[in-house]
């Protein structure tokens, strides 16, 4: 059997035969992997470690946390607040950015991530994850403050997310294609078992929740409408829909074996761009889509193109296979 190469060697090998990745972006994403793999070992006890069911908290979205989505929030800000790579991080479950306190020195990187993606799954066991992005701290600015954090996402130096499901599988993008790793629980390491993803450029399968089909715009509706008329319609062929309610989940499909996933604007809450955040669940996931030839757009724009304006900002989200995307963005812009 050929020899599985660990998260840790291919990150060495990024590092020294592609400089690729400076050491403190590795040792950086190592600390990440090795969050992730507590946040797994936690998810995995379920019941039997008290972890599930609601907190008695909100989080800056009004959503009721988990005591999961807390706990994993803690896990990785006290997994990166020491090491020197970071200057700060914001999460989905904090108000504000977290500044790595003076006891510690400082690094140049911004850690971003949605702890624990898809929480409303949590308590009925299924698939979970952790999505995170990471920017460079801008050049110059004295101390850390939320502005440096306001970046498009096509600034984002590494990004990736780890799905907590019948394997704990973290995949990864420092620009240079998207790898994907497994958790050996036997070994305790992350190895490659994926390299170079591609995303399939057409399909037949669409993620969207269909309960909020009469709120949607028209050229959403005239999409799934023509996917509903399979092959005696419009697109000639039959489609297949999924929804996981669990982006990480969704994403992780497509990045496997292509579709389309779809969380555009709606008229429930008209003045929200959308329901999923750009920064920590949008980015990462639309550059993660694009290094393996997917597509990522609002409807009307790139989302790595779009320049953030607040921290938790919305976007609607439509990516995956790539011509699918752009037929979906051409009716947006016909309309
Ligand atoms: P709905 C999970 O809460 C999440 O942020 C994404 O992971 C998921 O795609 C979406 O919301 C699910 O939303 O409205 O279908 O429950």
């Amino acid at each position: 059997m050929t020899q599985r190469i660990s998260l840790t060697r291919y990150l060495v090998e990024q590092q020294r035969v592609d400089g690729h990745i400076p050491s403190q972006l590795r040792l950086l994403l190592e600390v990440v992997a090795r969050a992730c793999k507590s946040i797994s070992q936690a998810v995995n006890k379920g019941d039997l470690g008290g972890v599930l069911g609601a907190a008695s908290t909100e989080n800056v979205q009004g959503e009721m946390q988990k005591k999961l989505d807390i706990i994993a929030n803690e896990v990785l800000i006290e997994a990166n607040e020491w090491g020197g790579h970071l200057a700060a991080m914001a999460s989905e479950e904090m108000d504000s950015i977290y500044v790595v306190p003076n006891r510690y020195p400082q690094g140049e990187y911004l850690l971003l991530f949605d702890p624990l993606d898809g929480s409303s799954n949590i308590d009925v066991n299924v698939s979970i994850g952790t999505i995170f992005s990471v920017l460079k701290k801008p050049e110059g600015s004295a101390g850390v403050s939320e502005h440096d954090f306001l970046q498009a996402g096509s600034h984002q130096v590494a990004a990736g997310y780890c799905v907590y499901g019948p394997q704990t599988t973290l995949v990864l993008t420092v620009g240079d294609g998207v790898a994907m790793f497994t958790l050996d629980r036997e070994q305790g390491s992350f190895v490659l078992t994926q390299e170079h993803v591609q995303i399939p450029a057409d399909t037949k399968e669409f993620a969207i929740n269909m309960s909020n089909m009469r709120h949607w715009d028209a050229p959403v509706k005239r999409y799934v409408d023509e996917c509903l008329a399979g092959k005696e319609g419009e697109r000639g062929k039959d489609f297949n829909m999924r929804w996981i309610a669990s982006m990480v989940a969704d994403v992780h499909r497509i990045l496997t074996r292509g579709g389309i996933f779809m969380y555009p604007w709606d008229k429930r809450e008209p003045n929200k761009p959308g329901k999923l955040r750009l920064m920590y669940e949008a980015n990462p996931m639309s550059w993660l889509v694009e290094q393996a030839g997917g597509a990522a757009t609002n409807g009307h724009q790139r989302i790595l193109d779009i320049q953030p304006g607040k921290l938790h900002e919305r976007v609607s989200v439509i990516l995956g296979s790539k011509n699918e995307v752009e037929r979906v963005t051409s009716y947006h812009q016909k309309t």
